[in-house]
């Protein structure tokens, strides 16, 4: 420990997220501070931030602008119901996500999560198809390897093994699974969107074949799946989906909650693609993740449609939360979305993207690695598992590189980098030599 050291709180009654409890409370790895790229340990050492804290922090740590309307409006209104009763940031939010989604996109229902974004996005097609009277559509189809955070409906959307195999007797019925799009043999080392792999859009007319388009109520998909170990959509595959899913007539849901906000620079992955789906579920950077919040931008004649199927004095949707749109959350959306205007954060993704693609691909021959895969400010690298024990090389790359003072991500063998969008060229390649470093001693 060095002189800027903090002691170690107790931390036995933290029962931790998706974390090897044992482990980590043998040797925990702590945070203490942070300040735009970088996050200060425990032991007083600065770590730089490859992967902005969950994929959430894309304006960097600590923004002051967001900390004072944080603090400005916890004191002049802490919390206001969203039922039957409102504030103005509530609306004055919405408007501003609103802009910056899909034309069309423009109805925003507020949730404190990408989990609940999901789990809302779903209720919404249900709400949908049955307000036009075809309540009969209640199927779901997500993906393989999808992820759609931790929601019943999110798991059985889901397409990650490990978080649905416990629950498995209790998911959601009526829902099938689309085919996930990585293929090392035949698009290994893709930079950016991979030329192979399209067709497998075309597994959807076969699941809708299979169970009748007019028993189907939405397909859910991650438009860049990220924490699955980021598979990139093959060019045109996405552009499939919606068209097969608009003759059909089923919704399609695009999950962003990783890339909204910039991560692919554009403000949404639906932007940087130019494919419009009917939903998108956002949480994380909505509020470069100062505090909980997520959305929901629903096409605004699904709006119309639940609202106008009610008498005009009932509700409409018997769905929402206590905190939906609170009123600190939303201050914090306010200034979030400021900055990320004002600096231009989005465009600055956009405009690093081909040196990060550049910095990531440079890692083709070090050792272990199986493939290389990158999009906008998002890149993955996949490792070869050790024998019998999947996800070990990867833990160990992790703590080799956090001991170098650079915070990456893993998903069993799978290593991830999404920096905050302020991030700097040089720290982008410190992040990759700092791995490559890692991997030289690494067996
Ligand atoms: N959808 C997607 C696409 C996500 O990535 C969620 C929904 C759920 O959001 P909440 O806010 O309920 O956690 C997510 C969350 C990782 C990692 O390291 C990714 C997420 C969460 C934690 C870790 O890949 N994504």
């Amino acid at each position: 420990m060095n002189a800027q050291a903090k002691p170690l709180p107790d931390t036995d009654s933290l029962w931790m997220p998706f974390t090897a409890n044992r482990q980590f409370k043998a040797a925990p790895r702590l945070l203490v501070k942070a300040s735009g790229m970088y996050y200060t340990a425990h032991d007083g050492r600065r770590v730089l931030d490859g992967t902005s804290g969950l994929w959430c922090v894309n304006a960097g740590h600590c923004r002051t602008e967001i900390a004072e309307a944080i603090a400005r409006q916890s004191r002049e209104l802490d919390y206001a119901p969203g039922f039957q009763m409102g504030h103005p940031l509530a609306f004055e939010a919405a408007s501003r996500v609103a802009r910056l989604m899909p034309a069309g996109l423009d109805r925003i229902f507020f949730t404190n999560s990408g989990s609940e974004s999901v789990d809302t996005a779903l209720k919404i097609a249900l709400a949908y198809h049955r307000s036009r009277g075809e309540g009969q559509r209640h199927r779901f189809i997500g993906r393989e390897r999808g992820y759609h955070g931790v929601g019943f409906g999110g798991i059985s959307v889901g397409g990650i093994a490990a978080n649905r195999k416990p629950f498995s007797a209790n998911l959601m019925p009526g829902v099938d699974h689309l085919p996930h799009t990585l293929n090392i043999a035949e698009a290994g080392f893709s930079r950016g969107q991979p030329t192979w792999g399209a067709h497998l859009a075309d597994e959807l007319e076969r699941i809708i074949a299979l169970h009748d388009a007019s028993t189907i109520a939405a397909v859910i998909v991650e438009p860049l799946a990220g924490s699955t170990g980021v598979l990139v959509p093959p060019r045109g595959y996405l552009e499939r989906l919606r068209a097969i899913s608009a003759r059909h007539g089923l919704l399609l849901i695009f999950d962003e909650v990783i890339t909204g906000f910039g991560r692919l620079g554009a403000a949404t992955a639906s932007e940087f693609f130019d494919v419009k789906p009917d939903m998108i579920t956002l949480a994380k950077g909505i509020n470069n993740a100062a505090i909980p919040l997520g959305a929901v931008a629903v096409n605004r004649s699904i709006y119309d449609s639940v609202v106008n199927a009610a008498s005009p004095d009932s509700i409409e949707l018997f769905h929402g939360y206590t905190y939906s749109a609170h009123p600190v959350a939303a201050a914090a959306t306010l200034a979030a979305l400021d900055i990320y205007e004002r600096e231009g954060l989005f465009a600055r993704a956009r405009g690093l993207s081909a040196h990060f693609e550049e910095a990531a691909h440079r890692l083709r021959g070090a050792p272990h690695v199986r493939d290389i895969r990158n999009l906008g400010l998002v890149a993955g690298i996949e490792l070869e598992p050790r024998e019998g024990r999947p996800g070990g090389r990867g833990y160990e790359v992790f703590l080799r590189c956090l001991e170098r003072g650079v915070l990456i991500r893993y998903t069993a063998d799978t290593l991830a980098f999404s920096p905050p969008l302020i991030v700097e060229p040089a720290q982008i390649e410190q992040m990759f030599e700092t791995v490559a470093e890692a991997l030289q001693g690494v067996a």
